[in-house]
């Protein structure tokens, strides 16, 4: 993924024409868009290479299973035109290294979900995601997804992966996390998604956070 903006919408609008529209406006002004269940199951999957012909595209399907049903999801998917997977790091060494194996077949890039951005993620999640972390980095995956909302995890978890892998970090906006704040504490990219596709111009929220990530990194 090209860094640029260091900004990646997440598109999870239900409504083919509004996702074709909005990656339209943005094009230009993020770096990814990162369209997971929602888009997919509502319009289908061909919305993936629709997307992609316009702006490189993540897909979020957070795959957590066994290596061989991985290895068919992945093949669907990249297939499909997506440029990288986000896939779970909880199932292990074994289904991680075949999900690398599919994507380095296709020139595509995985990112490995660590702790996520959400309250519920200190439940379980938190206890593990060092360790998902160092599986992630042990597994040369393109990068690992971190949480927006918590700086100080963003900023553990890149002492644990070093420099050569990427993290993305969602949970700015709505969920309350800071594109500054988390691009400060270590994160490559933002991931933004209500505050872009519901605002009434969401390219003009989308230049607004770009610009707030690039006066981050000029200070
Ligand atoms: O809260 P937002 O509307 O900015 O959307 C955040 C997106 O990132 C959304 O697609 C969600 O499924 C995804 N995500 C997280 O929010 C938190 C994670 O830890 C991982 C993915």
């Amino acid at each position: 993924m090209i860094k640029d903006t260091r900004l990646i919408l997440a598109l999870d609008v239900t409504d083919r024409h509004q996702a074709l529209k909005i990656s339209q406006d943005v094009k230009g002004y993020v770096d990814a868009i990162k369209i997971g269940y929602p888009l997919v199951l509502a319009t289908g999957k061909d919305i993936i290479g629709e997307i992609a012909e316009m702006v490189p595209v993540i897909a979020d399907f957070k795959v957590a299973d066994i290596p061989n049903t991985d290895r068919l999801i992945c093949e669907q998917v990249f297939s499909a035109g997506a440029n990288a997977l986000i896939v779970h790091g909880f199932t292990g060494s074994d289904s991680l290294k075949t999900c690398v194996e599919v994507a380095e077949v296709h020139g595509a890039d995985i990112y490995v979900v660590t702790e996520m951005s959400h309250p519920g993620a200190l439940d379980f999640m938190q206890k593990v995601a060092e360790d998902m972390a160092q599986l992630a980095s042990n597994a040369k995956v393109a990068g690992v997804v971190a949480p927006a909302t918590r700086p100080e995890r963003v900023q553990k978890i890149r002492s644990i992966i070093g420099n050569d892998i990427a993290i993305i970090s969602p949970g700015v906006g709505v969920q309350g996390g800071s594109a500054a704040d988390a691009i400060k504490a270590g994160a490559d990219w933002v991931i933004v998604g209500r505050s872009i596709y519901l605002a009434d111009d969401p390219k003009k929220a989308a230049m607004e956070i770009a610009k707030e990530i690039k006066d981050a990194i000029d200070q």
